[in-house]
């Protein structure tokens, strides 16, 4: 299978002469090929999305809201096939697929909604006979640049508030996850998108990206990926007087008091450390543990880390699937190695799994370290797979010292059955999410999705506060008094 890119509404053959193997990462085999785009397969999508943008800002916001409704019931109706090609792709287990496509629906349904809303404000003016209001305007031709990670959801939290807000998009999935991309792309064809407002091109961020970003009539970029890519698009994208929304890096931690249902507690952490195989920005990376319970927690962490079965994602029964590459899996080993020198206890786990068929993909051991220093490398950098550190503290204000420590601010929890503790943690944790009593993944698409500091640059994804990356703010004032009244200076 060759994958093509997806210009306005037909499928074109990239101009580059490489390819790249999409390789399943559960067993290394080949699933599809895709041919490398250039800068001037980049062109002639702005080019289509430039053209088209201007009859879509003039489609009423409900009408466009029509099309995502359109495409929210394929998603449904292709739902286990785009899961099944989810785990096949990304290597998350199959339970978690279906869930990130419901996320994709969801996104679906709830922007469409804001088609019909999309608020701006009417406010009395300051003088007489003459209205004041503000409206929610397109910005025209933008660009989303998505993550392996989440391929088909972080691409509707950009996509769905994009279009219904009257922009047309670009879209360069990553290099690993161009299934999904395409998935989408014959969704967008059969929901009768018209021609020209999705746009699909792939290849590499040197390439693609950049030329992206350098494009002039490319108004927005909005991207979700690694710190380090993110700060060159932020710089590259402000010397050419960009909006640019980035998602970036989490080092995200779960508190747990000592007045902490356990249990609970346990079951949080594991969800939110192992699920995704710790490819999750928001996956708990670190636990941050009162002295009371740090025993008891080690226990049964440990005891219930022996029952997580590892494996191919497509069968139903296992719960952590591989990680995405080989590089991955050496970046993660890595980070084992830097946690046992500088001195952490390794509790579990701590080796690349290669019993019977497990040599043909790319599988980590959930693993767990404890007494690790706050300031640690190991509690400090992003891992990104299935690794944990747990942290003793002994009091609530040290624990939010300890969380805070950090440069990234995506995520948090706290697991606790005192409402003090609670309110206090949940204002003075600097993240963007905090959970209470849940681990620090599962957020839902109604609200923001974001974090501060190293995370982000004060953009968010989803919610209402989408729009505010895809729309700019159009004040309008009507004078219907027939003569000319100077605000400020007519004030009697
Ligand atoms: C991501 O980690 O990149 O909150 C996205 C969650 C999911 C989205 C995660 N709904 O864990």
């Amino acid at each position: 299978m060759r994958l093509n890119n997806y210009i306005g509404g037909s499928w074109q053959e990239a101009g580059g002469a490489d390819y790249t193997a999409v390789l399943n990462p559960a067993n290394g085999m080949e699933l599809a090929q895709v041919r490398l785009s250039t800068k001037e397969d980049v062109s002639l999508a702005v080019k289509s999305a430039k053209e088209a943008q201007r009859k879509w800002a003039l489609v009423p916001a409900p009408k466009r809201a029509d099309f995502l409704y359109e495409i929210g019931r394929l998603m449904k109706e292709k739902k286990e096939h785009l899961s099944q090609v989810l785990t096949k792709e990304m290597g998350k287990v199959i339970e978690e697929a279906r869930g990130e496509v419901q996320e994709g629906i969801d996104m679906a349904l709830y922007m469409a909604g804001e088609g019909r809303r999309m608020f701006g404000e009417t406010v009395p003016s300051e003088l007489q006979d003459k209205f004041a209001m503000s409206v929610r305007a397109p910005i025209g031709v933008v660009g989303l640049i998505t993550p392996w990670n989440f391929p088909v959801a972080i691409a509707t939290w950009k996509s769905f508030p994009a279009i219904v807000a009257g922009n047309t998009f670009i879209w360069k999935p990553a290099t690993e996850t161009p299934m999904m991309a395409y998935e989408m792309a014959l969704i967008f064809e059969e929901a009768g998108l018209p021609a020209g407002v999705a746009n699909i091109v792939f290849g590499s961020g040197a390439e693609v990206g950049t030329a992206m970003i350098e494009h002039p009539d490319v108004r927005v970029i909005s991207f979700t990926g690694s710190t380090e890519t993110g700060r060159h698009v932020a710089e590259t994208g402000g010397r050419h007087l960009k909006k640019v929304s980035l998602e970036m890096g989490g080092k995200n931690a779960v508190i747990v008091m000592d007045d902490a249902d356990i249990e609970l507690a346990v079951e949080g952490i594991l969800w939110s450390a192992f699920g995704t195989a710790g490819q999750r920005c928001t996956a708990c990376s670190r636990v941050i543990v009162h002295t009371d319970v740090k025993e008891e927690l080690e226990q049964k962490l440990v005891e219930a880390m022996k029952v997580l079965s590892i494996g191919d994602g497509l069968d139903e029964s296992v719960k952590i699937g591989p990680v995405i590459n080989k590089k991955a899996l050496d970046k993660i080993h890595g980070y084992v190695g830097i946690g046992k020198d500088e001195g952490a206890k390794l509790l579990a786990g701590g080796n690349i799994l290669t019993a019977g068929k497990l040599a043909d993909g790319h599988y980590y051991e959930p693993t767990l370290f404890t007494d690790v220093k706050w300031d640690s490398r190991l509690a400090q950098e992003e891992i990104f797979g299935p690794v944990v550190s747990l942290i003793e503290v002994s009091s609530l204000d040290e624990a939010i010292e300890v969380n805070n420590s950090v440069k990234f601010g995506l995520s948090s929890s706290i697991f606790s059955r005192d409402v003090n503790k609670v309110f206090r943690a949940q204002r003075d944790l600097d993240t963007g999410i905090v959970y209470v009593n849940a681990g620090t993944t599962g957020a839902e698409i109604h609200l923001p999705f974001g974090g501060t500091k190293g995370t982000g640059n004060g953009h968010r994804d989803s919610g209402v506060a989408a729009l505010d990356v895809f729309t700019e703010w159009k004040s309008i004032y009507i004078d219907f008094s027939g003569k000319l009244q100077r605000a400020q200076i007519d004030t009697d």
